[in-house]
């Protein structure tokens, strides 16, 4: 047995100052012995980047030992995990995080000062980790952050794609992507783990046999294997000591060469073979783009599930526990389908590995497992071609025929004779070609079923998923997405928060339900001062970016009307187009029209097959071209377009907004969670009825929201009669004026052809009811306008926004998740010679 690890650290390793302690002279020394020890440099040579890695040792070291106490906590007391399966992570930059979470910001700053260094420029050093696309990504980092600071034990298991979201340039109006090299500097926060390396095989096909006693068994053959090992990243919560795993696999080939091949003298073929298993780590998949074909994809996410059921099954038995209570020990949630299949690899590793018969393994899997469901647009639901699926694991679709062959004969006890209902519910689409249905096998084999807002869950049991909701409700339930306040505020509005602290002290930050007291302050005009003060500070640095990147000016005076976010079709970029065009237009015909200054700021990555989400960037790029250089247009209005939005610019943009645009067409969206950053940090918001938008209106009030648009039943009986886009451009003037205008190619320099895919598409099919929400969007804007101008009445409404945003802490929705789907409860870590991150 080893000795405890305190007893350990105490006895064999000095924990001395230089690795745990916080004073500034130390920090400083820590800083300047890593960068020579580690970097290898002295400062004559260093580069900023040296700089930046030196002190993200300095503060890894001060992780470490939150970490590794942690870990033996959880293994003496053999705890309950959450592991959360996600094969994407937006992670964004750790540094500043950490230093927030370790409450060392402050000493951090001094000492870096003292060593001739300014902090927030190694801050911006850091490449950010961007290995997801967008919200459903960053959802489970927040997730990550809520778990540990709520002491949660948990493990985020994901894949270390070499290359993460692309990073994209504007050239001449168009989106150009370039490779996303975030490794190629090193990562100064993961440390490999090869000891824990796992096998996962592939192809080949399986074959029967009888067991010594008898017992009929399976055995799978495979074409290949390939090697996943482990990089986990310490994930720290908030002032607490709790600092839990995010573990993200990469692949490797078995052997560095293939020996046999070497020995014939295929020295090429071995070496396809080891660069084969190492592409299938290599790059994220963008969304939004037809999965169809995709085998990589479909490697991707059995290969990083298997490795992560491996290794749960492997802590579980070193516990000295058998698989009989894997279920109490694991929870493990499925984000969305793309780790689905880890209901029939469980289900195998049973069976198969260890010998469970079926209806055991079966009880064992449906226990552990949660499945989120995170959009109901159907292009999004992954299905894979039955024969690409039986190639690459022959032996899942053995399981799952059978788990489906069981789960049927239950759908015949319940709708004798229904054969539309067996067919609707099959995990297996037959209605043409045959495809594996993944969002089926996440609900047969899960025991909660969840939608990620009010309107979006109850959607899902009405459309999606209304078959299986008849059959199972009672596995259906509702977690409202939320975001981390230590993100989303702390570290990217220092400003604000400080402000916020100064009235209410500092607990709102892990109880944000506190944010109520500001009510209390709403009548201090001091206080609204201020308020607005903090604003137009952020505002004036966010102008200062838009300066210097782009060139382009702007007043920190006008509204800054902001939409971040992917571009899509549902999300309706090109409606906020048709807003700028039509107050163009009404400039241009009244050239001393009086209306409120606005900036229009949209920032967002198109997928690269994605024609016309990149011809929307094209046309806000056109439109601001035009409407930029137009004297007559003036300070009156300003079009931005910010490259390569990702986390690190949406911390500068959040906080900066005077107006959040959420107007994606009802029941599209399935949350959000870009309208709850904008809305904490004091930001109003114009949205639709869809996702979240609802359950914000509900919470600040709709006297402090601007509602707008058609409702999900209104769409389905305007659909129902049968919507004519025409209707709306032949009888609204300044629609068919905005719309001629493009057309007329007075943004493109007289092309009239470059728009019009995306103009037929509106004129012709309208999928997206921009028309139908037209006249309802731009009056809600003229109100939003005139509000403006009342700046104090408007800042009492930007308070109240953030005021009443406590339930939008991402620590409500994992504590929903953990009384009504993982049954978990915290762990608090106590560490004997913890120094105290206060200092
Ligand atoms: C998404 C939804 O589109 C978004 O509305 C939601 O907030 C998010 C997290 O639940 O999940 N689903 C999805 O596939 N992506 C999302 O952002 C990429």
């Amino acid at each position: 047995m080893n000795p405890p690890l305190n007893q350990m650290l105490q006895s064999q390793i000095q924990i001395e100052d230089d690795r745990t302690g916080l004073s500034i002279e130390t920090l400083r020394r820590a800083i300047a012995d890593n960068l020579f020890y580690i970097q290898g440099k002295f400062p004559a040579i260093a580069t900023k980047h040296d700089y930046y890695m030196a002190l993200a040792y300095t503060v890894r070291d001060r992780l470490l030992h939150r970490w590794l106490n942690t870990l033996e906590v959880y293994l003496k007391q053999d705890v309950k995990l959450v592991c959360y399966l996600s094969a994407e992570y937006l992670v964004g930059p750790h540094l500043v995080n950490n230093l927030i979470n370790l409450g060392i910001y402050e000493q951090i700053r001094q000492a870096v000062e003292e060593s001739g260094l300014n902090l927030q420029q190694l801050i911006n050093t850091e490449e950010e980790p961007g290995l997801g696309n967008g919200g459903l990504g960053r959802l489970a980092s927040c997730y990550m952050d809520s778990l540990a600071s709520l002491e949660i034990p948990a493990i985020g298991y994901g894949i270390r794609y070499e290359f993460g979201i692309f990073d994209q340039e504007i050239k001449d109006g168009w989106q150009v992507e370039i490779t996303d090299k975030w490794l190629q500097d090193g990562n100064p926060w993961e440390i490999a783990r090869p000891e824990a390396a796992v096998s996962v095989k592939f192809g080949g096909h399986t074959e029967s046999y009888l067991d010594d006693q008898g017992n009929y068994r399976v055995r799978w053959l495979p074409e290949y294997i390939v090697k996943g090992i482990p990089y986990d990243t310490p994930i720290l919560g908030y002032k607490v000591n709790t600092a839990n795993s995010m573990r993200l696999w990469t692949s490797e080939a078995c052997e560095s060469f293939d020996f046999q091949r070497f020995n014939v003298g295929d020295y090429y073929g071995a070496v396809d073979r080891k660069v084969f298993s190492e592409n299938l780590t290599k790059v994220l998949y963008p969304n939004d783009e037809p999965i169809k074909g995709k085998e990589l994809r479909l490697q991707q996410q059995y290969f990083f599930v298997s490795c992560s059921l491996q290794d749960m099954i492997r802590i579980h038995l070193n516990e000295g526990n058998t698989l009989d209570n894997f279920a109490e020990k694991f929870a493990v949630q499925l984000n969305d389908t793309h780790p689905s299949i880890g209901v029939a690899e469980l289900m195998r590793l049973l069976i198969d590995v260890h010998y469970y018969p079926w209806e055991k393994a079966w009880e064992i899997t449906e226990k552990t497992f949660g499945f989120t469901n995170h959009t109901l647009l159907p292009e999004a639901l992954e299905r894979w071609p039955l024969g690409l699926f039986g190639h690459l694991l022959p032996r899942h679709l053995e399981i799952i025929y059978e788990i489906n062959k069981r789960f049927l004969d239950q759908v015949r006890l319940k709708y004798p004779g229904n054969n539309e209902k067996l067919s609707s519910l099959s995990l297996i689409d037959e209605r043409g070609d045959k495809y594996v249905r993944m969002a089926h096998l996440a609900c047969v084999g899960s025991h909660k079923i969840n939608g990620v807002a009010q309107l979006h869950s109850e959607l899902l049991k009405k459309t999606l998923l209304k078959d299986f909701y008849e059959l199972l409700p009672e596995k259906f339930t509702n977690v409202t997405n939320g975001v981390t306040p230590r993100r989303w505020m702390v570290v990217s509005n220092p400003e604000l928060s400080q402000l916020i602290s100064s009235k209410i002290g500092e607990n709102w930050i892990k109880n944000l339900d506190e944010l109520r007291k500001l009510e209390g302050f709403i009548d201090d005009g001091g206080f609204r001062q201020q308020w607005r003060e903090v604003k137009r500070k952020v505002k004036q640095d966010l102008a200062q970016y838009i300066h210097d990147k782009l060139g382009i000016i702007v007043s920190p005076d006008s509204l800054f009307d902001v939409q971040v976010k992917r571009l899509h079709e549902y999300k309706r970029q090109h409606l906020n187009v048709l807003h700028i065009i039509t107050l163009y237009n009404r400039i241009k015909q009244n050239p001393n029209l009086d209306i409120t200054p606005r900036t229009f700021i949209f920032g967002g990555k198109a997928a690269p097959g994605y024609h016309q989400a990149k011809l929307i960037i094209k046309l806000i790029n056109s439109v601001g071209d035009i409407v930029n250089h137009d004297p007559e247009i003036g300070e009156r209005l300003k079009v931005v377009f910010l490259p390569d939005y990702n986390v690190t610019l949406g911390q500068r943009v959040y906080p900066a907004a005077d107006l959040s645009e959420q107007i994606s067409t009802a029941g599209k969206e399935a949350s959000g969670t870009g309208n709850m950053k904008f809305s904490l940090n004091g930001a109003l918001t114009i949205g639709t009825f869809d996702g979240a938008n609802i359950e914000i209106r509900e919470e600040v009030g709709e006297e402090n929201f601007f509602l707008f648009g058609l409702k999900t039943e209104e769409i389905d009986q305007l659909r129902a009669q049968g919507y004519n886009p025409q209707d709306y451009y032949n009888s609204n003037p300044e629609l068919k004026a905005a719309i001629d205008l493009i057309n007329s190619g007075f943004f493109s320099h007289g092309d009239g052809g470059l728009f019009q895919l995306l103009i037929n598409s509106l004129l012709y099919l309208d999928h997206y009811l921009l028309f139908a929400d037209y006249q309802s969007y731009l009056d809600c804007q003229e109100r939003v306008s005139q509000a403006y101008k009342d700046q104090e009445h408007w800042t009492r409404m930007s308070i109240l926004n953030t005021a009443r945003m406590g339930k939008f802490s991402s620590d409500r929705s994992i504590r929903e998740y953990c009384d009504k789907i993982w049954n978990t409860s915290p762990v608090p870590i106590q560490m004997k010679d913890y120094v105290q991150a206060d200092g």
